[in-house]
């Protein structure tokens, strides 16, 4: 087999006292957690297009990312180098899983029929590999953002030609996930929104995105696919304003439009961020509506305000991200997918390994505290004694629905004021920490 990453041996769990370079210190993929290995509660999926697409530019600079597989060019061959290269990372790591965008895997071609042609070709090579190593698709997407016909928005273009190819896109790009046993299938609204009220109408946008949704939803039924599929909330960038900006606003338009019941949620933490919201919000959010569907796990950077996808190493908030994941039962089709990107100083492929194992041994401690918190229990204790009071009779008769006003009218009048007690949140912040251990 072709070496990709010569320099690098496959990365073996080395204990938390390691202070080799190129080891797991936290991640041991078969140690039991409650009831399940580590790899089966955390599921971890590598982004093809931050993996092996991104050159690291920014808008200063041009990419310096260090690809020696690589050639350059849009030819398949090149494609299909880099898929091999790809499933050689993945193995090393010790990653079950990947996502990818239809144009992250295979160069766009010259119209549909030739763009399909270019994709089943590396799609072939896809197969292939993950037959050779065991390592499945966790979601795949169509990418409806890069190129210009889509600069209006794709699925709430303007221009009905536009939905159009979008249309074509996606029915490809969920044959090829289906094809490849894909787990899920996302949707992000890369550019459905907009940049200005003055030219847009919402109203019909908004419309026209839920018929796409519908049109993917009847297609889904027609191929026999079986994934999820996952909308991916984000409030902006690149547009100003993104139609799915939040996990409520999406519930929301989930509801509205009678899709709620076809689709759970993608949950990203560099956009719940940006949405000004913390990312267990989004996730305690997404669960109460029994639709907390998958992770992308990254971190941004509160201090610039773009999505700068760092890779996650937030002790804190990776055991916050699996708090909630535990307290939904676990993932069934999701996983943690790092839609993550190096640092464009760190360039060097070794710096891939160095990224992931971050964000793996992040996520093995943020399981291990999770549990242990979820264990000990006194964090649950605490709330469930802070509404203690909701367990009496009149609590019990209004959550049933059968008290009034005039019941609370009387209750309130009989009883004088309430005594409140302490909130006592710095107390639980030092019980949560207790559990931190990188
Ligand atoms: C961009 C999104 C994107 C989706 C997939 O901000 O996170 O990468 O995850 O299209
Ligand atoms: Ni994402
Ligand atoms: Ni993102």
């Amino acid at each position: 087999m072709t070496e990709f990453f010569p320099d690098v041996e496959p990365i073996r769990f080395a204990g938390p006292d390691a202070t080799d370079e190129m080891v797991f210190r936290r991640y041991e993929r078969d140690r039991m957690v409650d009831d399940k290995p580590m790899c089966e509660h955390l599921r971890f999926a590598s982004a093809y297009w931050h993996t092996m697409r991104n050159p690291l530019s920014d808008p200063f600079g041009v990419g310096t990312a260090q690809m020696p597989w690589d050639d350059g060019s849009d030819s398949i061959d090149n494609a299909c180098r880099r898929a091999r290269a790809f499933f050689e990372f993945l193995e090393k790591c010790g990653i079950d899983h990947y996502c990818f965008h239809d144009r992250d895997v295979a160069p766009e071609g010259d119209g549909v029929v030739a763009s399909e042609r270019n994709l089943d070709a590396v799609v072939e090579v896809l197969a292939e590999e993950q037959a050779r190593t065991g390592a499945n698709l966790l979601w795949g997407t169509a990418c409806l953002f890069t190129h210009p016909r889509y600069v209006h928005g794709a699925s709430t273009s303007c221009l009905v030609d536009v939905f159009a190819h979008a249309g074509a896109q996606v029915r490809k790009a969920m044959d090829v996930t289906h094809a490849l046993g894909g787990a899920g299938y996302v949707f992000w609204g890369g550019r459905e929104g907009y940049s200005s009220l003055l030219n847009t109408d919402m109203k019909r946008e908004l419309d026209h995105l839920a018929r796409f949704l519908h049109m993917a939803v009847e297609y889904k039924h027609q191929i026999g696919f079986k994934g999820a599929f996952y909308i991916e909330p984000k409030p902006k960038e690149p547009t100003t304003h993104q139609y799915d900006s939040d996990a409520a606003a999406c519930l929301n338009f989930l509801r509205e439009h009678d899709l709620l019941e076809h689709f759970s949620l993608n949950i990203e933490t560099n956009h719940a961020e940006l949405a000004g919201h913390a990312m267990r919000h989004e996730l305690q959010v997404s669960r109460m509506a029994g639709a907390l569907g998958s992770i992308d796990a990254n971190i941004g950077t509160p201090n610039l305000g773009w999505d700068t996808d760092c890779f996650p190493g937030n002790l804190y908030l990776a055991t916050e991200v699996m708090l909630e994941v535990l307290a939904m039962g676990g993932f069934t089709t999701g996983g943690l997918n790092f839609d993550a990107k190096r640092r464009r100083e760190s360039f060097e492929p070794r710096d891939l390994f160095h990224a992931h194992i971050l964000g793996m041994d992040t996520f093995a401690a943020g399981l291990e505290a999770a549990a242990a918190i979820i264990a000990e229990g006194s964090i649950d204790a605490f709330i469930s004694e802070r509404y203690a009071s909701w367990d009496s009779e009149l609590g019990r008769r209004i959550e049933s629905g059968e008290a009034t006003l005039s019941d609370l009218h009387a209750h309130a009048s009989s009883i004088g004021e309430p005594a409140v007690v302490s909130g006592r949140q710095e107390r639980l912040e030092s019980i949560f920490n207790r559990f931190i251990r990188g």
